[in-house]
């Protein structure tokens, strides 16, 4: 499929200008290059501008709660491992709402893409302040500067156990076209987050506030491939983010550690070819209950 036969042909209603349109641009280019089935790729939202995202690309997608999308996102993935899974949503639903379940998709390392849309405001609900807001910063919609520290959602996510950490620009179309490759290809839990100006509530994280305040990073090897290796690479990450100019790139790529698939296979060797969805639902149209307890039982405690 080219890039404009993911379109799904629902017309997209974000404002004029807003960086959600070059998120879907760049989503949909590397759904073409890297030849994605459309029968196999699954997009689960939360709730925000972000969230719309599912009705305007041509595959299977689920537009659920705010904050909620990743535990939707697990249970499909877990359920049938050979679907990709990816979440988006905005930097409100993923780390403010939703930062109990993005914490615990790292830890478990399921292989899902968390895209992060941060416009550092609460777009949909007219721009009030994001957990990515910087303190002292005063956006259009809120009467006083931010009073609160903000989240950097590629630290938590290091310390959270992603194996995979990138950032891109929703206005640079072959980078993160580049980086959402990246992140589809990656085995295990990964996060793309990319710095989406919104054009209607944030007038300090603008076009231009990006493109001076951001650089591409050069020379920079994002792979580990030992434990010794992953505990010298955090601690570059953790200068990396201190510079004055936010790195955009994949800042962390690693496979050594076991996927949440693995270990469920591992624990229990049935469900690897047994999952939930490949389970009988039912024999001559009468209902059969799904055998959960073969595939996770052991778990059971
Ligand atoms: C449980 C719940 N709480 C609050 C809301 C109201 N609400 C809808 S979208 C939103 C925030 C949207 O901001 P963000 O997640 O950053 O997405 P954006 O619109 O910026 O893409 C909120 C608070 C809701 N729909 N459900
Ligand atoms: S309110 Fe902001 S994030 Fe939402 S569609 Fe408009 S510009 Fe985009
Ligand atoms: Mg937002």
């Amino acid at each position: 499929m080219s890039a404009s036969e993911w379109a799904s042909g629902v017309w997209p209603d974000w404002c004029p200008g807003c960086g959600d349109f070059g998120i879907l641009t760049a989503l949909k280019m590397a759904l073409a290059e890297l030849g994605e089935d459309h029968k196999k790729f699954v997009i689960v939202s939360g709730i925000g501008c972000s969230g719309k995202i599912p009705h305007f690309v041509k595959t299977t997608g689920v537009h659920t709660l705010h904050g909620r999308a990743i535990p939707f996102a697990t249970g499909i993935k877990l359920s049938n491992p050979e679907l990709k899974v990816a979440v988006f949503g905005g930097d409100g639903d993923l780390l403010g709402i939703g930062m109990g379940h993005f914490v615990a998709l790292g830890r478990r390392n399921v292989n899902i893409l968390v895209v992060i849309h941060n416009n550092w405001v609460y777009g949909l609900t007219k721009g009030q302040a994001a957990p990515t807001l910087g303190k002292g910063v005063k956006v259009k919609s809120i009467p006083f500067p931010n009073i609160n520290d903000p989240v950097n959602p590629m630290l938590v996510g290091m310390s959270a156990g992603y194996t995979f950490l990138a950032r891109s620009y929703a206005y640079n179309a072959e980078h993160l076209k580049n980086m959402f490759k990246a992140g589809l290809a990656h085995n295990g839990a990964g996060i793309l987050e990319i710095l989406q100006p919104c054009v209607t509530w944030n007038n300090i994280m603008t076009m231009e506030w990006v493109n001076k305040n951001t650089q591409i990073l050069q020379n920079w090897n994002p792979v580990a491939k030992t434990e010794e290796e992953l505990v010298a690479k955090k601690q570059e990450i953790i200068k990396l983010e201190a510079m004055d100019k936010v790195p955009l790139g994949v800042l962390l790529d690693y496979s050594f550690k076991a996927t949440m698939e693995q270990r469920l296979v591992a624990a229990n060797e049935y469900y690897k070819d047994s999952p939930p969805a490949k389970q009988k639902i039912d024999v001559s149209g009468k209902p059969l209950p799904v055998d959960i307890e073969k595939s996770f039982g052991s778990f059971l405690v």
